[in-house]
């Protein structure tokens, strides 16, 4: 050995990053002209999200971004993805713009740039303006036409200040959790047709997003989606369980990724949807289409794959009931997740330009003793996670970048503020901000830009 380090060091431009979300973390949730986003209200109906939690004060980050942004420039933090709040551009959805929107991240941008940090600026991450719902929300193509509108407006406004463009959030989680399940707001339970057509609405402001930073980004300007595929883990790396494992991931993934790559819905997701499939109108998949500079995956877990038995393409192997898991009851820890994931997506469909964009664990209890939290779950979640990122770039992956989630605890949505996300710990009665053993591990591998 000749090495005090363990590993080589990650690619000279690969960028490590943490993010956040709007709703999240800004509170100020009717300040300056702000309309009621669906969280707002949802948030408000009894049973809903834990402890009746409010997105109301949140980390008051809308008040304390200098701050924040200064603690994140103190640990070495050079990239910083959130999102923008569609409720302050337009509080009513489409309607009249509220200029206090756009002055809030105009001084948000301008500190983020005093601090050394790039943004990588979210459209949508899941706050739909109520007024939208109320006319339909995600089910209606009025919402499509609001944020084509949307996304014209806010970058033109912001052309200067972001080069990084993410168009949505997580479409599965707005569309199936929020109209199928109801788990996320607005709590709706609709038939699978309903929720397909949802789904396509939002592939629809995808393209509109993609088109909007096309017209308006100005010169570098680049953009993408950031999903949340299903990924899965071949059992063994043998060759019969990796085509098992392609099998499933072209299966689940075959109506956001696929279809993007394909151009249309894939024949054998349209076979599956049968009479529930959405309605496409002529044009849409012109927009869907639209070539994109990067994909993003928000990677927190993942479905172990094995060769099928009898003949069938893949067998999906159930988790044990003591399986390691995080708090999340959804969170079960696979590391292995992120290298499938984005070597699926470079092998599968060809993308030349993956970020993680979202990766963590959430935990309940996390108490600050003595000035510090000594969160050695998270450092080794983190640790783990960026080992097959590593792997993944190792075997000629094109991964150029990873964003923590997140960099505070925050209102992780119907979990409210007990589920703790953050390398920073906030405590919410104070609003005093402390950086959790995991910050300076990551704050670590930042300057050293390798894991350590
Ligand atoms: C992702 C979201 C994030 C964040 C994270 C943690 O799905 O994009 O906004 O919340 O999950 O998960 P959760 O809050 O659902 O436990």
């Amino acid at each position: 050995m000749t090495s005090l380090t363990y590993s080589s060091p990650f690619p000279a431009d690969f960028v490590f990053g943490v993010a956040a979300a709007a709703p999240q973390i800004e509170g100020a949730a009717f300040a300056d002209g702000k309309g009621e986003s669906i969280w707002d209200r949802f948030s408000r109906q009894p049973g809903k999200v834990h402890d009746g939690d409010t997105l109301d004060v949140a980390c008051d980050h809308y008040h304390r971004f200098d701050e924040d942004f200064a603690l994140m420039a103190s640990l070495g933090v050079k990239h910083y993805r959130l999102s923008l709040a569609w409720p302050r551009i337009y509080p009513n959805g489409d309607g009249e713009l509220n200029p206090a929107g756009i002055a809030f991240y105009r001084r948000l941008f301008a500190s983020m740039k005093t601090h050394g940090i790039t943004p990588w600026v979210t459209l949508f991450h899941w706050d739909l303006p109520q007024a939208l719902e109320d006319r339909g929300g995600w089910t209606s193509r009025v919402t499509v036409d609001a944020f084509a509108r949307y996304a014209d407006t806010v970058v033109q406004a912001f052309a200067g200040e972001v080069k990084h463009w993410i168009t949505m959030n997580e479409i599965r989680c707005f569309t199936r959790l929020a109209y199928g399940s109801g788990t996320k707001a607005p709590g709706r339970k609709e038939s699978a047709a309903v929720v397909n057509q949802t789904f396509h609405h939002a592939l629809l402001c995808h393209g509109h997003g993609v088109r909007a930073v096309r017209e308006f980004g100005g010169a570098g300007a680049v953009v993408g989606l950031t999903d949340n595929c299903d990924v899965c883990i071949p059992v063994t790396e043998t060759p019969a369980d990796i085509a098992a494992a392609q099998a499933w991931f072209l299966e689940k993934n075959a109506h956001v990724l696929g279809a993007m790559h394909a151009g249309h819905y894939p024949a054998d997701y349209l076979a599956r949807a049968g009479a529930d499939a959405p309605r496409v109108e002529p044009g849409d998949f012109d927009l869907i289409g639209l070539p994109t500079d990067h994909l993003g995956l928000n990677i927190y877990t993942g479905t172990y794959v094995r060769a099928g038995r009898n003949g069938a393409a893949w067998e999906a192997v159930p988790l044990p009931i003591n399986y390691p898991r995080a708090d999340s009851p959804w969170l079960h820890i696979a590391p292995q997740s992120i290298y499938w994931a984005t070597r699926f997506c470079a092998e599968l469909y060809g993308h030349r330009s993956l970020y993680i964009t979202e990766n963590g664990c959430g935990y309940n209890d996390e108490p600050v003793v003595g000035g510090e939290v000594l969160d050695l779950h998270r450092r080794d979640f983190l640790r783990n996670h960026l080992r097959e990122a590593h792997r993944a770039i190792g075997d000629g992956v094109p991964l150029h970048g990873y964003f923590l989630w997140s960099f505070i605890d925050n209102y992780e949505w119907e979990d409210g503020y007990q589920r703790r996300f953050g390398i920073v710990h906030c405590d919410y009665a104070t609003q005093v901000r402390t950086p959790k053993l995991s910050a300076r591990y990551y704050a670590e591998v930042i300057r050293s830009h390798r894991i350590v």
